[in-house]
């Protein structure tokens, strides 16, 4: 299979763009080979400067969930571009949407929109430490929550695609107040509280974690975190980036049932423009500024088009009753019968699933950890990715992603996906 558009294609944005790509795990530099470039995306599928065509199972990392370029919400972006691009002033959009999320999502009563997740985490541990007075943040390994100094300490997805989760740049005063543990361990967490009492103002988790392949919280972990942070003054902040709006729409918190005193979102609340948020009740939003004395702040925060693309976006997953029955079941199913496939070939593995988000780790035992998700067969997963893209089915370049299924995969791009996976072959 010759990608010779893409190619050339990058070697001129290697002249141009450093490594030639605007986000590293695009760059395919986990997986090997040539990032394919896309020139345009439809419903489930995406198409390549070579004019082929691929089953997309990374939908934009996440933000597509109703397939790419949904008719409803490109007619109400084009409509609402006909009126201006961004103002730099308070819209009636802005409300309406902060309106519609506080509405629908449990125990938040004020939301900041901006525009990325790395912004939304960043500015989520800022009010934290603001509001607790505290410096330290416990985060988990393998968890990503931006490229922000404080979390690129054994950071996840493109740091430990490319090996560096400790990014040089990172200053040890900055990085002394972040403290480790492993995902799943809670007595490290409860140590972590003992030997800096008083000084841990959050705890940040992916309350199920994408960005070491798709790794889920063992039993009542999420919930034994709540009862820690409770004890010891600290705040629990959920990063919902990916898990918002995707795993229920009202994420994890409505999921599991444990609530968190800060929420991040990204991805799906922008519908495919750049949108991030935080949110959380009134005791500890107030302290943001211009409120509060907590500064954050945004030239594009909140911009029109983007709020409508995300508004447009939320209204219609809210709109059907079935929307996340419909994907997790098509999750389920693709679980099922890429398992059953993999088990014919003899090939070890396990497949880690939470309503639409899922990975394959090549690996004999349980992953509920990023030791573990490192241990997995990562250069079989490469050859895996090779294999089902020169069959047309487009995964998350790197075996520490989950995969996102949009609802715009149906019983045809399943089939073509299995049969990609039924090609598979190993030495
Ligand atoms: P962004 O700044 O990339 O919008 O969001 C950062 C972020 C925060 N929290 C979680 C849980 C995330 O998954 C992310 C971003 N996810 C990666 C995919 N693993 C984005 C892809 C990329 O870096 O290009």
């Amino acid at each position: 299979m010759t990608y010779q558009r893409s190619s050339a294609l990058f070697t001129e944005a290697q002249r141009y763009i450093p490594g030639g790509v605007n986000s590293p795990v695009r760059a395919f530099k986990s997986v090997g080979g040539v990032p394919v470039f896309m020139k345009s995306a439809n419903g489930a599928y995406l198409t390549d400067e070579d004019d082929r065509t691929y089953v997309d199972y990374i939908n934009s990392w996440g933000p597509a969930i109703l397939g790419h370029t949904h008719p409803a919400v490109l007619e109400a972006i084009q409509k609402q571009a006909e009126k201006g691009f961004s103002f730099g002033t308070p819209t009636e959009l802005e409300t309406e949407i902060a309106k519609f999320i506080v509405e629908n999502v449990p125990n938040i009563d004020q939301i900041r929109m901006v525009s990325s997740g790395t912004e939304a985490c960043m500015s989520s541990i800022r009010l934290a430490r603001g509001y607790t007075r505290r410096d330290k943040i416990i985060k988990f390994e393998g968890c990503y929550h931006g490229h922000s100094d404080s979390f690129l300490i054994k950071a996840g997805s493109g740091a430990a695609t490319f090996g560096n989760p400790n990014s040089p740049g990172v200053t040890q005063g900055t990085a002394k107040d972040t403290l480790l543990a492993r995902y799943n361990d809670i007595e490290q967490v409860q140590d972590l509280f003992r030997h800096n009492t008083g000084e841990i103002a959050a705890v940040i988790i992916e309350p199920v974690a994408g960005n070491m392949g798709c790794v889920l919280p063992e039993h009542h972990f999420l919930q034994k975190l709540r009862e820690l942070c409770d004890e010891n003054g600290a705040l629990l902040i959920f990063d919902e980036v990916m898990t918002g709006f995707r795993l229920a729409f009202g994420g994890a918190q409505e999921l599991f049932g444990v609530q968190a005193d800060l929420v991040t979102y990204g991805k799906v609340i922008g519908g495919g423009l750049p949108v991030g948020a935080f949110a959380g009740r009134n005791e500890i939003m107030d302290h943001l500024a211009p409120k509060g004395a907590v500064y954050q702040a945004g030239t594009l925060s909140g911009n029109p088009l983007a709020m409508r693309a995300g508004l447009e976006t939320l209204k219609l997953i809210k709109e059907d009753a079935n929307f996340f029955q419909k994907i997790n079941k098509t999750t389920e199913t693709l679980d099922f019968e890429i398992g059953k496939i993999l088990n014919e070939k003899g090939i070890q593995h396990r497949i880690n699933r939470k309503g639409s988000m899922m990975s394959v780790f090549f690996h004999i035992s349980a992953v509920s950890d990023f030791d573990q998700a490192q241990q997995a067969n990562h250069s079989l997963f490469n050859n895996f990715f090779h294999q089902l893209l020169k069959n047309g089915i487009y995964l998350p370049p790197s075996g520490y992603e989950t995969w996102f299924i949009s609802a715009a995969i149906t019983e045809t791009e399943m089939d073509k996906t299995l049969d990609a996976v039924r090609k598979f072959e190993y030495s």
